[in-house]
């Protein structure tokens, strides 16, 4: 079968918006969202299939500057989303001063996507789309606002014009490459990074060890990976109040995603040092 098909990486600085882009273009949350930087840390790829176009999205993390290994693992896979695209999302938060030095070598098209115009005042938008202009030859600066839905349908239209007819690479209803286990993992290292403070939540990981659905019930073991013991103690909480907190919230999301009734178990165990350990990012997928 032949369809049309777009290879677009999503890069940018940490916290800019371009985990919630990608779900909100797929419509589905496959990867977490957080007000706090480095949320992702490994490519995540988001697939929607639109009548005869296949979009294929390669979410990455924010580029930052990588002090332990897991953090230059993270920038490598920003790198590598580069090779075998047709189109580069440079996705960029209009609040912040403008500054591009991260893409200035990037050869592919770039498309900038200007996010959280929702934050700014309408007469602002043109001097900063007139300032980036100037910066790097972009294909073209379109202004979104994720959370108000705003702009998403010109990303796609725009990104459409560089699909190219291919075989069909994946199933029409694939929407990413994901495993279970891995969008598991996702959601709950999400409402930990919301709930845990300072440089907590860099040093959390979530690896599911079993998730098997036993008469109309989800069961599923995770560990949560921490860095000391204090931190162990914080992420448990008071009475085990934090822990408690958090299994709910994730629970409640992993429900409504796989549309079962879920028993979710989180046992918290110390690694440390486990962000410089090759075995254990390894295991992670990281
Ligand atoms: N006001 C506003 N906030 C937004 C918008 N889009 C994303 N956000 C918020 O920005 C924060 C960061 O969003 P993410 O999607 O995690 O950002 P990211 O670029 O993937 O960040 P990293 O994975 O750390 O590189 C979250 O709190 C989002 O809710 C938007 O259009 N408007
Ligand atoms: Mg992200």
């Amino acid at each position: 079968m032949v369809i049309n098909t777009v290879f677009v990486t999503i890069i940018g600085r940490t916290n800019a918006g371009k985990s919630s882009m990608l779900n909100a273009l797929i419509g589905e949350k496959i990867a977490a969202v957080t007000p706090k930087p480095q949320t992702t840390r490994t490519k995540i790829t988001g697939i929607l299939t639109k009548d005869d176009t296949q979009f294929v999205f390669i979410d990455t993390p924010g580029f930052h500057k990588a002090t332990t290994k897991l953090g230059k693992s993270m920038l490598k896979s920003i790198n590598d989303s580069l090779s075998g695209v047709d189109l580069v999302l440079y996705v960029f938060d209009v609040t912040r001063k403008i500054a591009l030095e991260d893409i200035v070598n990037i050869t592919k098209p770039v498309i900038l996507i200007l996010n959280k115009i929702d934050l700014i005042e309408k007469g602002k938008l043109l001097p900063i789309m007139e300032e980036f202009a100037k910066l790097h030859n972009f294909k073209t600066i379109l202004p979104i606002s994720v959370v108000c839905n705003d702009g998403l349908a010109d990303v796609l239209d725009e990104c459409e014009k560089f699909a190219k007819e291919t075989p069909l690479y994946f199933p029409r209803e694939k929407f990413t490459d994901q495993s279970e286990n891995m969008l598991i993992a996702e959601i709950i290292r999400e409402k930990l990074m919301y709930a845990l403070d300072d440089e907590v939540p860099h040093g959390v990981a979530v690896s599911v060890e079993s998730a098997k659905e036993i008469k109309d019930v989800f069961h599923i073991d995770a560990i949560i990976y921490c860095e000391r013991e204090t931190h162990k103690g914080i992420i448990i909480g008071k009475n085990g109040q934090m822990l408690k907190t958090v299994c709910t919230k994730a629970r409640i999301d992993l429900e409504t995603f796989f549309n079962i009734q879920v028993n979710l178990k989180c046992w918290v165990k110390v690694k440390e040092n486990w962000r410089n350990n090759d075995g254990i990012l390894h295991n992670l997928g990281l």
